[in-house]
């Protein structure tokens, strides 16, 4: 990601880079029930947790690159611990609000939500490495856009808790200009609320960002990828931001790696005021002949 960090620096945003964090590899770690390592990914997230609180207590907003998806767990977790009263943005082809116990798959990277709201709560079972973890989030509190792969348990889920979800339909219906406004409206009370805005970058269409662990097509185009980015940076309210799921070990080819991490650097700097129509400096002057 080194290479993505100097991009960012190098457009003119202030980066203090705060590291990779390191994960234990834990050999004996069996699944519970049918959910894939749990230890490894329950202590991951608590460190998670602690950068993202450390990245908040000292007065900056938040970026994390991954990865999976699961470490919006302990990313949220974090931020909510600073900032209580913070709304989630959830941009993905995937709702990742499976339970351990509605899961298909035992991935955590599609559960994490369900871990974060205070609804779901008694729908948990304990897990190892997961003690930690409370629900910080309710279900008001989220606006999902880009979903075309929700599964059926999770789609009752969505419907029974009430989420604000904008769909690909909606995104096709509305326009993404349209998705944006009735984002802000639903989140935004008389109190400017903190957004932590978790992108996976699956929510893009596989044309532009192929290297990622579970690409879904019909997604949203590059311009409305960046569209919203842009249109929640001038909120002002942008608090944290999760860049998740590049994964370059699932390019098929050299060129899939860069289109994927471009899009993900794009999306970064649209999330920190870079703007199609360009920019220039305050004191700038045109050069007398
Ligand atoms: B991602 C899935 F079953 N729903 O739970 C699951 F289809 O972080 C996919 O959004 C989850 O990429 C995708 O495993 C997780 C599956
Ligand atoms: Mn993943
Ligand atoms: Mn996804
Ligand atoms: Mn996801």
């Amino acid at each position: 990601m080194y290479e993505e960090i100097i991009k960012l620096s190098l457009s003119g945003c202030a980066v203090k880079d705060y590291g990779n964090l390191k994960f234990e590899d834990l050999p004996d770690d069996e699944p519970f029930g049918s959910t894939k390592r749990p230890r490894a990914v329950g202590l991951a997230n608590k460190q998670v947790a602690d950068a993202v609180q450390r990245v908040k207590n000292d007065g900056h907003t938040c970026v994390m690159l991954g990865g999976d998806h699961s470490l919006a767990i302990g990313s949220i977790h974090g931020h909510a611990a600073c900032r209580p009263e913070l709304k989630v943005v959830w941009v993905d082809a995937h709702a990742d609000i499976n339970t351990p116990l509605t899961s298909p798959t035992g991935n955590i990277h599609g559960q994490p939500m369900s871990y974060l709201i205070h609804e779901l709560c008694a729908k948990i079972p304990h897990m190892p490495s997961f003690s930690w973890i409370k629900p910080c989030i309710a279900a008001k509190d989220i606006v999902y856009i880009g979903l075309r792969d929700v599964d059926p348990e999770e789609h009752y889920i969505l419907k029974h808790l009430g989420i604000k979800t904008f769909s690909m339909t909606e995104v096709d219906s509305l326009g993404i200009a349209k998705v944006m406004e009735q984002t802000c409206d639903y989140i935004s009370s008389k109190i400017k609320n903190p957004i932590h805005l978790s992108y996976d970058i699956d929510a893009l269409d596989p044309s532009v960002a192929p290297a990622t662990g579970t690409p879904v097509i019909g997604g949203l185009t590059y311009r409305e990828g960046i569209y919203i980015t842009e249109y929640l940076c001038q909120t002002g309210l942008l608090s944290a931001i999760d860049l998740v799921e590049v994964n370059p070990k699932q390019a098929k080819r050299e060129e899939e790696v860069h289109w994927t991490a471009n899009a993900a650097v794009d999306l970064v700097l649209g999330c920190f005021g870079r703007v199609r129509e360009g920019s220039h400096a305050a004191d700038y002057k045109i050069p007398d002949p």
